[in-house]
C-alpha cells in the first residue's frame, strides 16, 4: 500500500505525519509529493523516511494526481500532510475497500471530529449540503450515499485509479468531489466512511483559512459535479450499479 501524502510548504507537520502512516504494518510506501514548496517539507520528509517526487504543476489536484501516478503500491491511500488523518483510521478504510473500488472517509460525523478541529457547523453542514446534491444527481443509477466531499483522506485500488484517471482534469480543491463522480462515471462502488478529523498540528490551511476562500472553493467545487454528471469533459458513460467489483488486490 503507497500513501500518498500533497505538501504545500507543509515543513512543521509532514515529518510527524511520514513517521504516524510508516508506524502502520499495512503500509510499504509513504509517498510525500513536493508542490513546489519554498520550505524544508521534501527535505523533512526524506528524513521521516518517505520517498519524494515533485509535481510543479500548481494545485491540491494536481500534487494528488502526480503522486498516485507515482505510487508503487496496488492500494492507494491519499492523506494530508498537516496531521488531520490518523494513521490507525487505515484498517477501517481497507475493510469497506474489499467491497468496493473506492472508500472515502468523511470528516462530517461530529462524534469523530476532534476538538479544535477545522470542522465549524458552517463547512460541516456545507460539505453534508454538497454531498447529498451530489447523490441527487447520481440518484440514478447509482444511488450512492455521500456525506463529505472535501475528505482528502480516502482508499483506492489501483485499477480504479488506472479506471478514473482519464476522466480527471481539475489541478485544484475540485478535484476532491471530481474523484467521486469519475469514480460513479466509471462504474466503481464507492463507500464513504466516518474518519477521525483532527486539528491540524502546525502550518498554514491553504483551503479554508477564509470565508471568501472557503465560498470560492465551494463554488468550483459545485460547478466540476454538476459538470461532470452533464457529461461535460467525462469520456465514459455511468456504469452500472449491480456490476460487482473485483476483489482489490493487497
Ligand atoms: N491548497 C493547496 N494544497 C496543496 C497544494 N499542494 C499540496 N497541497 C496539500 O493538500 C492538503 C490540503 O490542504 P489544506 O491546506 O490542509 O486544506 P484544508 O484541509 O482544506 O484546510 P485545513 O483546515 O488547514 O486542513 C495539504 O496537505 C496541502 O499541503 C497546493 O498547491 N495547494
Ligand atoms: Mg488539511
Amino acid at each position: 500500500m503507497t500513501v500518498v501524502v500533497p505538501a504545500y510548504n507543509e515543513e512543521a507537520t509532514i515529518a510527524e505525519v511520514v513517521t504516524e502512516f510508516r508506524g502502520s504494518p499495512l503500509v510499504d510506501e509513504v509517498l510525500v509529493v513536493d508542490n513546489n514548496c519554498r520550505d524544508h517539507t521534501a527535505e523533512r520528509a526524506r528524513q521521516a523516511g518517505a520517498r519524494v517526487v515533485a509535481e510543479s504543476r500548481p494545485g491540491y489536484g494536481a500534487a494528488l494526481t502526480g503522486g498516485m501516478d507515482a505510487a508503487q503500491g496496488e492500494i492507494l491511500v491519499l492523506t494530508e500532510a498537516d496531521g488531520t488523518f490518523r494513521a490507525r483510521d487505515l484498517p477501517k478504510l481497507l475493510a469497506y475497500l474489499e467491497d468496493a473500488g473506492m472508500v472515502l472517509g468523511t470528516r462530517t460525523t461530529k462524534q469523530m471530529v476532534e476538538q479544535g478541529a477545522n470542522m465549524s457547523f458552517a463547512l460541516r453542514w456545507g460539505n453534508v449540503t454538497m454531498a447529498k446534491l451530489l447523490e441527487l444527481l447520481w440518484f440514478l443509477p447509482n444511488e450512492p450515499r455521500f456525506t463529505d466531499v472535501g475528505c482528502t483522506y480516502r482508499a483506492l485500488t489501483r485499477e480504479t485509479w488506472t479506471r478514473i484517471r482519464p476522466l480527471l482534469a481539475e489541478s485544484g480543491p475540485a478535484f476532491s468531489p471530481e474523484m467521486i463522480c469519475a469514480a460513479l462515471l466509471a462504474g466503481c462502488r464507492v463507500i464513504e466512511i466516518p474518519v477521525t478529523y483532527s486539528r491540524r498540528t502546525g502550518g498554514v490551511s491553504k483551503h479554508s483559512e477564509s470565508w471568501p476562500k472557503v465560498f470560492k472553493t465551494a463554488w468550483l467545487m459545485f460547478r466540476t459535479i454538476l459538470r461532470k454528471r452533464l457529461g461535460m469533459g467525462a469520456s465514459r458513460r455511468a456504469g452500472d450499479r449491480s456490476r460487482p467489483e473485483t476483489t482489490p488486490p493487497r
